[in-house]
């Protein structure tokens, strides 16, 4: 069985370059290349309206699949599926039309709906799936019944749209209306204007089914679905701590439809939706929910190489979740539509859309790194992770490892972020150094779990190797890791990654500052109003990135986040701050470019 509401979003399901910056130097050459809560409003829907009606279904698998008849062959899967399923059913040409379907890797998914006089069903569907020319699978939940009501509305568009808005406290969101047919509880079929509506004070965005003949509401469909992934949680670092089943891992604040939804045409049931699609080698290359009700459950082998069992689909699945838990962590600290972020659907709150996240999983173009190409905003941001073969076998996914995924992300944000979007400020050496910085800095701020700032190494996993990618632990110990300011002057041409390391070791010093002062919050991830160290950080972080100049140098990034607290917490953190920048050289007067000297000074008031 699979539940109406997943049914019916099958009706929907749709298949769809710049800053550069590499990942990691490889070690001995150093991680280089990476070229609100609601009012309380009580609705009509909590006191009326039921859930969309599910007529039985059926649902079949067929293992190595069944025959057809050569007959049933056409040249397109839409004849071909909707041949097959007349067949199947017993029905009349005209009775049953395709909504959408594709092809992947392994199979053809066809999604159909009953139809009478042309019109489709709403909660009438079919979906049909074929392994090399045979079913493998049928699902359906057409209806057989004699009290179909007239296919000409005899109640107007605008009439029925202002009940749906009352019904709902929403407001008709312009998205084209329908007319459908719903399937009611009784077995009648109605007629039906599908009328979305929403309202953004009360996260509601609802698909409402009015009768088109007595104007009533009948039900409505809740854009916001559930969801499960069986992943690496953000704040494990790898595959090695173990997979989780992670249930509605999606912020509804960042994400207001979820992850599967784009409020436009589609709502995916793979590892496709508005901020990210995670493919193998092209778009259609996408991972399928493993059940029904857009759960992810497939189980990474580490025993196994990348390439074999579910290993593919649980590297895409995990790259799907890092990105878009991203995504809602950094919408939550200001890396909006507006500030340039990564989303097909700006869902009309500014900025450029068009362009979620390509994330390309298991890409064959290199090993031991990945890369982030981040073009302006409006264009998609790609993503390439390649397999990793440095120390361990079988190879390694750094799909599987969410601090490169992280890292690589954050390239997205900095690059987006720094000079209004453009993708074109980060790229001298020194301000490319400070975007290293900033992803290992976010990859270490997500595995930060307690007001004990832990030394921090990034890319064990893929690296095969505890001490990771870097030359040091980011550690607020000397002795640990000794980098200061003045080791830019060592940095050669390409060395980003060796600046990146001095960056992000300053701004460890700088979290391990504010986490001892005002303590550390464990819902920081969805919170972003605590006054602890590590909610202040990160506001710090991506507010500085948006204040500093094109092609910023170190002292451009520290005087950028000295600003970043005047303007959102008046100065507070001003002489906390500026002592962390010395602790690592980068005081009042650190000579900031060429050749660069450390600095120990701190404006007077704070001395
Ligand atoms: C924090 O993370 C470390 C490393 O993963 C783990 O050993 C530790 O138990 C975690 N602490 C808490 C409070 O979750
Ligand atoms: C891990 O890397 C460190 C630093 O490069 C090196 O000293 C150590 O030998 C490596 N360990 C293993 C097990 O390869
Ligand atoms: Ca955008
Ligand atoms: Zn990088």
């Amino acid at each position: 069985m699979i539940s109406a509401s997943k049914l019916l979003l099958a009706l929907f399901i749709a298949k769809q370059a710049v800053g550069s910056a590499a990942l990691f130097e490889d070690h001995q050459t150093v991680l280089n290349q990476c070229t609100g809560s609601a009012p309380e409003v009580q609705t009509y829907r909590e006191r009326f309206i039921a859930e969309v009606f599910r007529p039985e279904s059926t649902f079949q698998t067929y293992g190595n699949g069944i025959d057809i008849p050569s007959s049933f062959v056409k040249n397109s899967l839409m004849e071909t599926a909707v041949t097959i399923v007349q067949d199947k059913l017993g029905l009349k040409d005209g009775d049953v039309s395709y909504t959408s379907g594709y092809s992947s890797e392994t199979s053809d998914y066809a999604y159909l709906a009953q139809t009478h006089r042309n019109i489709p069903f709403v909660n009438a569907i079919a979906n049909l799936v074929l392994k090399e020319g045979r079913i493998v699978s049928f699902g359906s939940s057409f209806v057989k019944t004699d009290s179909i009501a007239s296919p000409h509305p005899s109640v107007r568009a605008e009439i029925a749209i202002r009940t749906a808005e009352r019904a709902f406290n929403g407001v008709y969101n312009r998205h084209p209306t329908k007319i459908q047919y719903l399937v009611l509880p009784d077995s009648s079929v109605a007629l039906v204007y599908v009328i979305q509506v929403q309202n953004d004070d009360i996260d509601l965005w609802q698909e409402v089914y009015v009768d088109a003949h007595t104007g009533e509401v009948h039900s409505a469909t809740d854009f916001v679905s559930e969801s499960g992934y069986e992943v690496v949680p953000v704040g494990r670092q790898s595959v090695l701590q173990g997979l989780l089943y992670q249930e509605d891992p999606e912020d509804k604040q960042s994400s207001p439809l979820g992850w599967h939804n784009d409020g436009k045409t589609s709502t995916s049931h793979d590892t496709s939706g508005n901020n990210v699609i995670a493919f193998i080698n092209n778009q259609d290359k996408t991972t399928r929910e493993s059940a029904s009700g857009l759960q992810f459950k497939y189980i990474y082998d580490t025993t196994k190489d990348p390439k074999d069992a579910a290993n593919p689909d649980a590297a895409r699945v995990n790259a799907f979740y890092v990105i878009n838990k991203i995504h809602d962590i950094a919408y939550r600290y200001g890396f909006t539509e507006k500030a340039f972020n990564f989303q097909s659907n700006n869902f009309g709150k500014g900025g450029a859309e068009n362009d979620r996240v390509l994330m390309w999983v298991q890409n064959g173009n290199g090993k031991n790194n990945a890369n982030f190409a981040a073009p302006p905003d409006g264009q998609s941001g790609t993503c390439k992770m390649f397999l990793w073969d440095l120390n361990k076998m079988p190879m390694r996914d750094g799909d599987l490892d969410n601090s490169v995924i992280i890292h690589e992300m954050t390239h997205g944000i900095s690059n987006r972020m720094t000079g209004g979007g453009t993708g074109r400020c980060l790229q001298s050496v020194e301000s490319k150094g400070l975007g290293e910085g900033w992803s290992d800095t976010m990859a270490n701020w997500i595995e930060q779990n307690s007001t004990y700032t832990r030394d921090y190494t990034v890319g064990s996993y893929a690296m095969g190797n505890e001490s990771g990618t870097r030359r040091f632990p980011y550690s607020t110990d000397p002795e640990i890791n000794p980098l200061r300011f003045q080791h830019l002057n060592q940095v050669q041409a390409g060395g980003q990654h060796q600046a990146g390391q001095i960056w992000a070791n300053i701004l460890h010093n700088v979290y391990a500052t504010l986490v001892k002062k005002h303590g550390f919050s464990s819902t920081a991830k969805t919170n972003p109003n605590g006054k602890e160290g590590n909610v202040l950080f990160l506001h710090l972080m991506l507010d500085a990135l948006a204040i500093q100049p094109c092609y910023p140098r170190f002292v451009d990034a520290r005087d950028a986040w000295i600003q970043a607290d005047q303007n959102r917490y008046n100065g507070a953190n001003k002489c906390l701050l500026w002592k962390a920048f010395v602790s690592r050289g980068l005081g009042m007067n650190a000579k900031g470019t060429p050749p660069y000297a450390d600095g120990e000074d701190v404006p007077a008031d704070c001395a």
